[in-house]
């Protein structure tokens, strides 16, 4: 039975042609190629989660952060979903360092590593760069395989 959800964050970093991203290094998605971000704590919002989890482990601030997408992850046979509430900032404040848990690196917007992503990046992705905004639900089997998803441009998040 489903029960709870979890909320989670995500921050893509974008300039002009490429995207930062972190290899993570340990926990869950450990090497994988992803944005930064994690749990929202009890007490902060859901920005001020993505702000505290980007320079935690990016080691930047950012002055706007636009809210551009909200995907629902299930994993078969778990109880609890992930509300995962997605932000990209097209401006930053400092140096990507690598953190305990994240290795950034920049990356063209032709050349971002998809096959070490995880699976649903490459479907919503090409609507985070061309600033549209989305809403999709991906049910997945194990860590690798969607059994199930939908995906769609939304007006506001
Ligand atoms: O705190 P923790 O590192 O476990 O948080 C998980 C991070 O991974 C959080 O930023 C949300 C993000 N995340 C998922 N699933 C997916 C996914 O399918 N694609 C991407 N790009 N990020 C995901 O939890």
């Amino acid at each position: 039975m489903l029960s709870s959800s979890k909320l989670l964050t995500l921050v893509l970093v974008v300039q002009p042609g490429r995207v930062l991203l972190g290899l993570k290094k340990r926990g869950f998605g450990a090497g994988k190629w992803n944005g930064f971000g994690g749990k929202v704590e009890p007490g902060e919002t859901i920005e001020e989660g993505a702000r505290r989890e980007l320079l935690e482990e990016s080691g930047l601030t950012v002055d706007a952060l636009q809210k551009v997408g909200n995907i629902t992850f299930e994993f078969a046979g778990e109880p609890q979903l992930l509300d995962v509430h997605v932000f990209r900032a097209d401006a930053f404040n400092g140096e990507p360092t690598e953190s305990e848990e994240m290795r950034p690196q920049w990356f063209p917007c032709d050349q971002i590593p998809f096959s070490q992503m995880w699976a649903d990046d490459i479907l919503w992705f090409p609507l985070l760069l061309q600033k549209k905004k989305f809403v999709g639900y991906f049910k997945f089997q194990g860590h690798d395989v969607i059994l199930s998803h939908t995906l769609e441009e939304v007006e506001e998040v």
